[in-house]
């Protein structure tokens, strides 16, 4: 309903909603007037809506901002965050002759915003943004009052994340309290304008996360924001504005940027089809993503053993708290330097350069080897770093919150005594020393040994050193990972829900062990999966582990329960799932016809948002290696659930990396470069998936499959069929409509996942967009990979944790020779 303005007199107003019993939408607010409870004012184009609302669960009333179109309540803006309006209050928002913006409650103002300009209406634009504006055009962008200036907690296009340097003007959002209350909570993020700009996540004083300086594409190296195809970031920064804000790639596209009430930075795309906000990105990515959390002069490395270390040319302050697991002391100089050492620079590549809010740029430097030069005649310059977009920066304090990124990044040069430097070359630069492994293992040998031999001696400084800090900032960033402790269920109580572990109670063997149901004695049902032995890892790693997976939830993920340790045992404990795994209904002759469409279209977009979860959105970005459809478990209601997701990451921590030797997988599902290479990648899960998808809707197995016809297996069928333009072939009998657009889409989403060339497959929020999208999928599939097959015999539990580790043999079993 877009009523004319003259609509908007009180009298008529009530009469129609004496009729209509819903709330009347107004296009602008003019000076003496007042919008009450029953009215709303909308945006030209109907995409937002501003009125009272009351959050979820209480009975407080707001004036708000939010999506008109999504059916989800959800507030982008809030007027009066602090003062609610008790229901039983008269509420109502006026603006004044004079120009000022009112909420009151029972005619008592509880919030204003004052501009001096009279004789201007309130509007709502179509971006979202509540003006004071010109009552005959809105064509002028200087708005005497926004609300874009006065930011919640959201980030939507167009609205800005930063500093206005000519007024000192800052926006910067702010958490909310809980769901149901939009005062400001705990959680801060705001642009740090010096230094090289970047932007900051505190809980209260303390600063939680940093992302990395802008380097003309991304914060740091952040892929979160980068290569998506929903929204673009930008990043202004000249001599009048920083900021941060983001456009939508397309209008249809419905996104936001939230700071969550327990500090999560997501960006959430509206999803039609499901009705839910989709998370596309989390800035946080991993632990690594913790602010400082190696310490001074300490270098994260996700996936490291341990994950911290020093930078090289520097050694832990405090050994035995390092040899304990606690870098916050952080590292010192092996060599120190001062004034009057001769000195050179250490590069360390695709790192995130350290916190610049110490440091300073160098206007005058020109290219690099000012900028080296700078930081050399500097005595207090301790490293120097530079980028496109900023030219030269250099550090004076202690370097904080660098990591190491496997890719992407930037380079950072710390100033070294030349004897520390390599001698042939010392040069700058000479030295490519990222934190290897290597060093870490060597720095840990040292530190376990200093340790045992100082631990007395050393006691007393350590605790001293605490106390006068205070708690660290390390230490509170960490607060929130102990949230989730170890879930320790001890042998006793699992040995007896399973019957002693039972044949009778076995339910599934897999690669990484057997599964044995089990029901506890307060008779919740769970799933033990009894570990194989030979996982090489050790008791602190799997613990380390088993606390990351527990922290991993997602409906389409199933949930870890606890796990236990027993002698050299090690066993992970899931929920029970009644419906066992997928492969018994869609393989299965008689079940397959109880299996209708929608819910296999259901598992196979439910699957698609799990592993989304995994690559992106979760803190670990988890690549599962093993997906397929004895692995996916189906709850009572059918909802799928992906299983064993951190396994790969349990048993192969070691070999987290791009390539391994070690190929874990099962034949049929397995993408060629992983099982002819051993390179692995999002885009091999990819390409499991896509088998999965296959399989669903054909009822066949990949592996196995045979046609009178041809050779091909059930990819290159598809892809025949496909071809041939005579899909609906493809499809199982026991589905009636086999030539609707879902069908069609599925079959053509699975192919371009299985595609040969895994740049070619999409990534799998790519995928859950397209599952979604209503128009026409244009990307048409190439050949896909593995799709011959010569018969094959034998056992189908190929599903191994020990392929030996020569992978020439793999291709041999598994590729026609032709
Ligand atoms: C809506 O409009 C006006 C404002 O209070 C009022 O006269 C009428 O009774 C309305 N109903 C409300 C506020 O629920
Ligand atoms: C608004 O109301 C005030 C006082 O009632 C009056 O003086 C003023 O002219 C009115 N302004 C407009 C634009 O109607
Ligand atoms: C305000 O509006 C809501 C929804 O239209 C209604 O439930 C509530 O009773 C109204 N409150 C008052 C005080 O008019
Ligand atoms: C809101 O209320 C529902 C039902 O009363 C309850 O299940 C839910 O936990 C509540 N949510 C919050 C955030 O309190
Ligand atoms: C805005 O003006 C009103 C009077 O119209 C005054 O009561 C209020 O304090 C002013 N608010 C601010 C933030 O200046
Ligand atoms: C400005 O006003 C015109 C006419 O009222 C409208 O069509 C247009 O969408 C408005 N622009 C914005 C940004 O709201
Ligand atoms: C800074 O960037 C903004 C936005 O791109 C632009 O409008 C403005 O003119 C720039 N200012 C200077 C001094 O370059
Ligand atoms: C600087 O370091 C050198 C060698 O490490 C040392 O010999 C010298 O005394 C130091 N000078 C000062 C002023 O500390």
């Amino acid at each position: 309903m877009n009523y004319d303005k003259t609509l908007f007199h009180i009298h008529t107003v009530s009469l129609v909603l004496s009729f209509f019993k819903s709330s009347i939408a107004i296009d602008s607010i003019a000076p003496n007037q007042t919008l009450s409870n029953n009215t709303t004012l909308v945006s030209p184009n109907g995409d937002f809506e501003l009125g009272f609302f009351s959050p979820r669960n209480s009975t407080n009333r707001y004036v708000g901002i939010w999506f008109k179109k999504v059916s989800l309540q959800t507030v982008v803006w809030v007027a009066n965050k602090n003062r609610p309006i008790a229901a039983s209050s008269a509420a109502a928002l006026s603006l004044t002759s004079s120009g000022n913006i009112v909420v009151s409650a029972n005619q008592t103002p509880i919030w204003s915003a004052n501009s001096t300009s009279r004789n201007q209406v309130l509007r709502l634009l179509n971006n979202g943004n509540l003006v004071l504006a010109n009552a005959i055009s809105n064509s002028s962008s200087i708005y005497s009052w926004q609300s874009f200036d006065d930011p919640s907690n959201t980030l939507i296009p167009g609205m800005r994340l930063g500093w206005d340097l000519r007024s000192d003007q800052e926006l910067f959002l702010t958490s909310w309290k809980s769901g149901e209350d939009p005062s400001p909570g705990e959680y801060t993020y705001r642009m740090n304008p010096k230094g090289l700009p970047s932007v900051i996540l505190r809980r209260g004083l303390v600063i939680v996360y940093r992302s990395g300086p802008w380097d003309g594409v991304r914060f740091g190296s952040s892929e979160a924001l980068h290569g998506n195809t929903v929204f673009t970031p930008s990043f202004v920064y000249n001599s009048t504005y920083v900021y941060y804000s983001f456009e939508n790639t397309d209008d249809s596209v419905v996104s936001r940027f939230v700071v969550t009430e327990s500090g999560l930075l997501t960006h959430f795309m509206w999803s039609e089809t499901s009705e839910e906000w989709v998370g596309i990105a989390t800035l946080q990515s991993d632990t690594c993503d913790d602010y400082a959390k190696c310490g001074g002069f300490g270098v994260c490395e996700f996936g490291g053993d341990p994950i911290c270390g020093c930078l090289k040319g520097f050694s832990p302050r405090v050994s035995e708290e390092w040899a304990r697991y606690d870098w916050s002391g952080g590292c010192s100089r092996s060599v120190a330097l001062n004034c009057t050492t001769a000195a050179g620079f250490r590069r360390f590549s695709r790192v995130k350069v350290p916190d610049t809010s110490t440091s300073s740029v160098v206007e005058d430097a020109r290219n690099e080897e000012e900028c080296e030069a700078a930081c050399l005649r500097d005595c207090s310059c301790v490293a120097y770093a530079r980028t496109e977009a900023t030219g030269c920066v250099v550090w004076s304090e202690e370097l904080l919150d660098v990591r190491v990124y496997g890719e992407g990044g930037q380079e950072l040069f710390v100033k070294m005594p030349l004897s520390e430097l390599d001698s042939k070359k010392s040069k700058r630069g000479a030295v490519i020393a990222s934190a290897t492994v290597a060093a870490f293992v060597a720095v840990l040998a040292l530190v376990i040994w200093l340790g045992s031999r100082r631990r007395f001696a050393k006691k007393k400084s350590g605790l001293a050193e605490q106390q006068h800090d205070g708690p660290t900032e390390d230490e509170n960033a960490r607060a929130g990972d102990e949230d989730v402790s170890l879930p320790l269920m001890d042998f006793i109580t699992i040995s007896t829900s399973t019957n002693e572990f039972s044949f009778a109670n076995k339910i599934g063997e897999g690669g990484f062990g057997s599964v044995y149901k089990g029901v506890l004695s307060n008779g919740q049902e769970i799933a033990v999966k009894r570990l194989s032995r030979d996982s090489g890892q050790g008791l602190h790693e799997f613990k380390n582990e088993v606390i990351l997976i527990a922290k991993l939830q997602h409906r389409n993920l199933v949930k870890l329960v606890g796990c236990c340790i027993h002698q050299d045992e090690r066993m992970l404990v899931y929920e029970y799932m009644p419906n066992k795994s997928l492969d018994l209904f869609i393989f299965d002759q008689g079940k397959d016809a109880s299996l209708e469409w929608r819910t296999r279209y259901d598992i196979i977009v439910g699957i698609a948002r799990g592993l989304v979860y995994l690559h992106r959105d979760s803190r670990l970005r988890i690549i599962h290696r093993d997906l397929k459809a004895s692995n996916i478990l189906l709850d009572s209601e059918m909802n799928p659930k992906i299983s064993d997701f951190g396994l790969a990451r349990t048993f192969g921590a070691d070999q987290y990396q791009e390539s391994t030797k070690r190929v874990m997988g099962t034949y049929g599902y397995m993408a060629p470069e992983y099982a002819v290479d051993g390179f692995f990648s999002v885009k091999s899960d990819v390409f499991s998936f896509g088998v999965l998808v296959l399989e669903i809707i054909s009822g066949n197995k990949n592996r196995g499959f045979y046609h009178p016809d041809h050779d091909l297996n059930l990819l290159g069928h598809a892809w025949k069929l496909w071809r041939e333009g005579s899909p609906r072939n493809f499809v199982d009998a026991s589905i009636p409509n086999k030539e609707s657009m879902e069908v069609q889409r599925c079959i053509q989403v699975g192919l371009l996942c299985v595609q040969q060339r895994p740049e070619d497959r999409p990534t799998m929020s790519n995928v859950v967009m397209m599952l979604d999208s209503e128009h026409p999928i244009s990307e048409q599939p190439k050949q896909p990979g593995f799709y011959t097959q010569r018969t094959m015999s034998d056992t189908d539990s190929a599903s191994t944790g020990k392929i030996p580790n020569t992978s020439n043999e793999i291709t041999v079993t598994l590729l026609h020779g032709r």
